[in-house]
């Protein structure tokens, strides 16, 4: 049952707004740890998002459900969090991920109680403030027995949605040394659960679009009318976090043929997404965003995590995932910068006359595609410290290059696949945020990572060529203001 002494207080957001490396424009916990997107719903006009949450310091421990809503998709409001893990109850140990449905006008969160992983419901009388834990936790106190056998213990994170006149869930697992599942339930009521089938397994050693790794979490299965996508967050055989991939293909009738597939964002920083329909039935996604610097880095910055941009799924004729920034965002533009046609000599750089730690950037070249290019980010003055987003027109990628990092962060360097050829203008959008850095192609990906600029003055944005000349065709920087 609801117990208000467990419900931890939330600290101040003022306290940290002096952490450069804070994002203004991303969401982010007050302080203090987050984690996976939960319980997306869009209730009465406004969208709930609920997520994995520490109170108890930037790491990962006594999960909780955070809790935070926007009425326009870009600002924010804070709500007490949510969920607590109940002593003695089936979340004793934590409140993992899941999911919010409308039940016949009662919002309900079907979530993952641990340990043993088990799914649990708590419904809101109170206009999704209040929660009360389902008196009769655990709904499903595991899988199928046969299932079980080999899991390893692993059930965990249902998304469920209403078709048919039944209640249907996706929750994630795993066969032990063969790779990660996808099981499929049914029910009338959300208290009572059949198991339907396994609707998709992965093969660790024999993967078909992307690398299928050893576990599958937090699966979705979004529904574009004739196909549908499946997402899932891939662990490897070491629980090391992959990626977040999907498949796309033909659901019918509790069966899914999968025929395309592909990394969701690239990166190491995107992780776990949730998605759900908004009152005009766009499909908006918010994936966490994972710190890349050492814990020790997190805990004496006081927070660790934050989501993504709000991002509009859709699925192309070609069976394609796409994420774009949600068009909303452009609420937030500030100053505006722009510039047209200026010709890159070989091998110069040019400094814009633009500077920032909280931008948006829309940027297209025309390019011979022989010698790399690009447009760097988060530039001390003299260089030395930089973010250079590099078109590689030899390997088809976009890479990610920390010049001048700290050696301490043990930063990534990032690629992703890029289509270059001489016809083609090549059109970024690109978004930095103190740490956050998202960037979107023009044929539809998206790279995600981190970045954590030592010096305070590293916000300049140049454009490069490394040989040949570049045309930049048009260039425009926003200054874009905070959420808060
Ligand atoms: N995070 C949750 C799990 C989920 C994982 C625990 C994915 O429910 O599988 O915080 O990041």
């Amino acid at each position: 049952m609801h117990n208000p002494n467990l419900i931890p207080e939330l600290p101040d957001r003022a306290q940290l707004a002096g952490d450069r490396h804070r994002p203004l424009f991303h969401f982010a916990p007050p302080a203090n740890w987050l984690n996976d997107p939960n319980g997306l719903i869009h209730w009465d006009g406004t969208l709930h998002l609920f997520y994995q949450y520490n109170p108890n310091g930037p790491f990962h421990g006594t999960i909780h459900w955070g809790h935070a809503s926007t009425q326009d998709l870009v600002r924010w409001r804070d709500h007490p969090v949510a969920l607590a893990p109940t002593p003695g109850g089936a979340d004793a140990e934590g409140c993992w991920s899941g999911c919010a449905v409308d039940n016949n006008g009662t919002p309900t969160f079907v979530y993952t109680g641990v340990n043993p992983q088990t799914v649990c419901l708590a419904v809101s009388a109170d206009d999704l403030e209040i929660w009360q834990k389902y008196p009769g936790n655990p709904v499903i106190a595991a899988p199928p027995p046969e299932i079980a056998a080999h899991s390893g213990h692993d059930f965990r994170d249902p998304y469920v949605w209403r078709e048919d006149g039944a209640w249907w869930m996706v929750i994630g697992a795993r066969r032990e040394g063969m790779g990660g599942l996808v099981l499929l339930y049914r029910s009338a009521n959300l208290t009572q659960w059949e198991f339907v089938r396994v609707l998709l397994a992965g093969d660790e050693q024999a993967s078909s679009f992307f690398y299928e790794g050893a576990m599958w979490e937090c699966p979705n299965l979004l529904d574009f009318g004739d196909r549908r996508a499946l997402i899932i967050s891939v662990q490897d055989a070491q629980w090391r976090l992959q990626h977040a991939a999907y498949f796309s293909g033909i659901y019918n009738n509790g069966a899914f043929a999968p025929d395309t597939g592909e990394v969701l964002v690239y990166g190491h920083a995107f992780y776990a997404p949730q998605a759900t329909r908004l009152a005009d039935g766009r499909i908006v996604l918010f994936g966490w965003l994972r710190e890349t610097r050492p814990l020790a880095a997190s805990k004496a910055a006081g927070w660790n995590g934050c989501m993504s941009l709000p991002l509009i799924a859709t699925l192309q004729a070609d069976g394609k995932l796409r994420l774009t920034p949600a068009p909303e965002l452009a609420a937030l533009r500030r100053n505006e910068w722009t510039l047209n046609d200026l010709p890159l000599a070989p091998h110069a750089t040019h400094a814009l006359d633009v500077a920032g730690t909280a931008l948006e950037i829309d940027v297209t070249f025309e390019a011979d595609p022989i010698d790399d290019y690009g447009i760097a980010v988060c530039c001390s003055p003299d260089g030395a410290e930089q973010t250079r987003i590099v078109i590689k027109p030899e390997q088809g990628e976009l890479w990610v290059e920390h010049v001048g990092a700290d050696p301490s962060l043990a930063l990534l360097d990032e690629r992703m696949p890029l289509t270059v050829t001489p016809e083609q203008p090549v059109h970024l959008r690109v978004f930095v945020d103190g740490s956050v850095l998202e960037i979107f192609t023009g044929d539809g990906l998206c790279l995600t990572t981190r970045i954590y600029p030592q010096r305070a003055d590293s916000q300049g944005v140049t454009v490069f060529t490394a040989g040949a000349p570049v045309d930049v065709k048009q260039l425009t920087v926003w200054a874009l203001s905070s959420i808060w």
